[in-house]
């Protein structure tokens, strides 16, 4: 029989999972049709699971996460106990953060949504332009994502900080970490990217004491998860002009309400949580590579620590 690996995913990436799969002689199985095969799914590659979903797969021996956060794996009846859980480590998504998080800061160190204003009012204002070497970005989160997002911001010339929660060495980057680090990493993030995991330790972590610390006329992008910030308070940032721009992809509730302030901020541009999206083809060698070393009894990789939260 060929192993089989049960997917739950929020796009419809079927037929893309499945081929990738089948190159490794692995068999795909689309989650509604989970009951037919139960005494064989041995795999799930999951996104947002529902309480009770994995434990009602009686031969589960590894729950993969088709994001590279895991938060969607933490609560009551999500994860049965004692199975391991990999996260996503996937080349294709790592691009796509960069890209997505490249063109923020370029277009708000250009002031980029200056002279879409400037347009839109019909002004002709020449600024003078800064280099990027006199501006700092500060990526909070240096893992699989913000590690990438910082060596590519160093590689067109940035300075670049990085808050972590262990110590991190980083060429290029300005290494920060703990609570004890986060006072200067803040005190010098003129841009501030947020790359964290949404953990019971950073959650609310953007709020009024960490923003007031931020330079006057800092930009904000958060790319993490919604609750890293506290909303009401990134809003007052932006309505003093403390903060000059947010660039918003996640949110506390997704879809985004249609009520919500954000929407219509002058200072705020916001993407449907899309910075970026796991690339089956790219992904899957990750997960096969893993299935491999299970069965040989070997040492999984990439393990996220649920007790952690990442
Ligand atoms: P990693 O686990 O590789 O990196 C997480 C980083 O956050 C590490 O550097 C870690 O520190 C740091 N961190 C965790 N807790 C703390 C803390 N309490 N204080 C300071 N630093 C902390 O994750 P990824 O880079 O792969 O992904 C990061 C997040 O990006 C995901 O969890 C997800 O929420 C988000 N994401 C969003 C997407 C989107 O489209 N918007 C797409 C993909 C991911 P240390 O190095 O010390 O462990
Ligand atoms: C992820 C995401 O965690 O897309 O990968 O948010």
């Amino acid at each position: 029989m060929r192993d089989q690996i049960v997917i739950k995913s929020g796009y419809d990436q079927f037929p893309a999972w499945e081929r990738a799969f089948a190159d490794a002689g692995i068999q795909a199985i689309r989650w509604e049709d989970r009951d037919d095969h139960l005494d064989a799914i041995r795999y799930a590659l999951v996104w947002k699971p529902a309480p009770g979903d994995l434990a009602a797969l009686p031969s589960l021996e590894i729950v993969f996460s088709i994001g590279a956060g895991v938060d969607h794996l933490v609560g009551d009846d999500l994860v049965p106990a004692g199975l391991p859980v990999v996260r996503n480590v996937d080349p294709g998504l790592t691009a796509g953060m960069v890209e997505h998080v490249l063109y923020h800061v370029i277009r708000f160190h250009r002031r980029m949504a200056d002279y879409e204003a400037d347009q839109r009012a019909g002004r002709w204002k020449p600024r003078l332009q800064t280099p990027a070497s006199s501006h700092t970005a500060g990526i909070m989160g240096l893992g699989e994502l913000g590690g990438a997002c910082a060596r590519a911001l160093a590689g067109i010339g940035f300075r670049v900080a990085g808050w972590s929660r262990r110590p991190r060495v980083a060429e290029g980057v300005d290494c920060f970490h703990g609570r004890d680090g986060l006072a200067e990493f803040l005190s010098r993030s003129e841009t501030l990217v947020c790359l964290l995991p949404l953990t019971a330790e950073t959650c609310g972590v953007i709020c009024r004491e960490t923003l007031a610390l931020l330079p006057a006329g800092a930009c904000f992008i958060n790319v993490g998860r919604g609750p890293l910030v506290v909303d009401g308070d990134l809003l007052a940032a932006l309505d003093s002009g403390h903060l000059r721009g947010a660039a918003l992809d996640v949110f506390h509730r997704e879809p985004l309400p249609p009520d919500h302030p954000y929407w219509r901020h002058p200072r705020v541009t916001i993407t449907p949580h899309v910075a970026s999206i796991t690339q089956p083809a790219t992904s899957a060698p990750h997960i096969i590579a893993n299935i491999r070393r299970h069965q040989a009894g070997e040492q999984l990789t990439h393990l996220a620590d649920l007790a952690l939260g990442y």
